[in-house]
């Protein structure tokens, strides 16, 4: 039984496995506590490097931003072409090497240093799906530019090292591990089945229902089969489309409604800004099978029981394969029944409603 005794299971976008134990979930714990920063934040903050108007790090100063804004990261992890290292022209296969330019950015979304994605406002995370459609576009343009990766790390527990929300953009020359992995396996599942993976999983997991977290019109949200986080989700789109610039109007909207669903359950889920590192995977643009690529999106959250025990990816998970106690499927019932409204929103109405 899945639901009882010891398994692996195959996450067929990556060919990686997953070592499921559910007969463990009853184990005791005595391991550290984290202490969770329970202050509410300030809606601007003048320390705060990514406030309107106010300096950066590295001096510059920030406009009196209203909507979305993007800038160039002061410490880029990538440099442009023509900051390429010199490098040895034979190194031989065991110290090989090169070049990787790149652009990096950072999209705060909003003026207010206190609203992550689930408390924003419905169109003020549309603006930040157009921002990130609009940044796909421009950087995929670039002739240096073969993947553009979109991501966010919310939370101290996933070190980010500003609470102002924002994600962050790289751009690089060369598709980097984990979507090169997805893409080799979308495209060799392609060739071999005639169809989408994608696609496929969507359908499949659509009609099935037992790890739907959430659902609209243009998408989906799962946790997926092989999830390694506890509460790992993906969001998928129910068209196949290869990325942000292939979104219809429609489906923009829908993209930002889910995200904010997605994103409130979390919260709700242990009434804390649930911290995750969260990803989009789209087609690199370059490259030549973009039939296979289907957009979707990956968050990997690291709270397992409350808002202070958090899963650690440390002995057998480093030196043998990540390995979870709690079903995915125990998850996605956790998750999907919980309040639609975000526990800060429900608390500031009650208040108003004994006052
Ligand atoms: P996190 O998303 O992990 O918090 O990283 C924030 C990024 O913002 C980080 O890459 C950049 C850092 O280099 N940053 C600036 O470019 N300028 C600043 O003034 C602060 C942070
Ligand atoms: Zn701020």
């Amino acid at each position: 039984m899945l639901t009882e005794l010891p398994h692996r299971r195959l996450n067929p976008l990556t060919g990686e496995w997953v070592l499921v134990s559910p007969q463990r979930t009853a184990r005791p714990w005595q391991g550290h506590v984290e202490a969770t920063p329970a202050d509410v934040p300030p809606a601007y903050d003048p320390r705060c490097y990514l406030c309107p108007g106010n300096a950066r790090a590295a001096g510059r100063r920030n406009p009196n931003y209203t909507a979305t804004f993007v800038f160039d990261n002061d410490y880029p992890a990538l440099l442009p072409p023509g900051s390429a290292p010199r490098l040895a022209p034979d190194p031989g296969p065991l110290f090989a090497a090169e070049a990787e330019p790149g652009l990096c950015r950072v999209v705060c979304y909003s003026p207010r240093h206190d609203l992550t994605l689930p408390e924003l406002a419905l169109e003020q995370v549309h603006a930040v799906v157009e921002t990130w459609r609009n940044q796909t576009l421009e950087l995929a343009a670039l002739d240096f530019i073969h993947h553009v990766q979109i991501f966010e790390n919310k939370g101290e527990a996933m070190g980010c090292s500003n609470p102002h929300p924002h994600s962050q953009v790289w751009a690089s020359r060369h598709v980097p591990n984990e979507p090169a992995k997805e893409a080799a396996a979308q495209q060799a599942y392609l060739e071999r089945t005639g169809g989408c993976l994608v696609c496929d999983l969507t359908r499949e997991e659509a009609a099935r229902g037992t790890r739907v977290v959430a659902a609209n019109a243009s998408f989906l949200v799962i946790v997926p089969f092989w999830a390694v986080w506890p509460f790992e989700t993906l969001l998928l789109a129910r068209r196949h489309t290869a990325g942000l610039p292939d979104l219809e109007p429609q489906e923009a909207q829908d993209l930002a409604e889910i995200l904010r669903a997605v994103t409130i359950l979390y919260d709700n889920l242990f009434e804390v800004s649930f911290p995750y590192s969260m990803g989009f995977h789209q087609a690199a643009w370059r490259e030549p099978h973009v039939d296979a690529h289907h957009l979707h999106v990956h968050f990997y959250p690291p709270l397992l029981r409350s808002a202070s025990v958090r899963k650690f990816m440390v002995g057998y998970e480093m030196l043998a394969m990540p390995q979870r106690d709690l079903t995915p499927e125990t998850a996605a019932d956790a998750l999907r029944r919980l309040p639609a409204t975000h526990y800060r929103a429900r608390s500031a109405a009650s208040s108003e409603a004994r006052s």
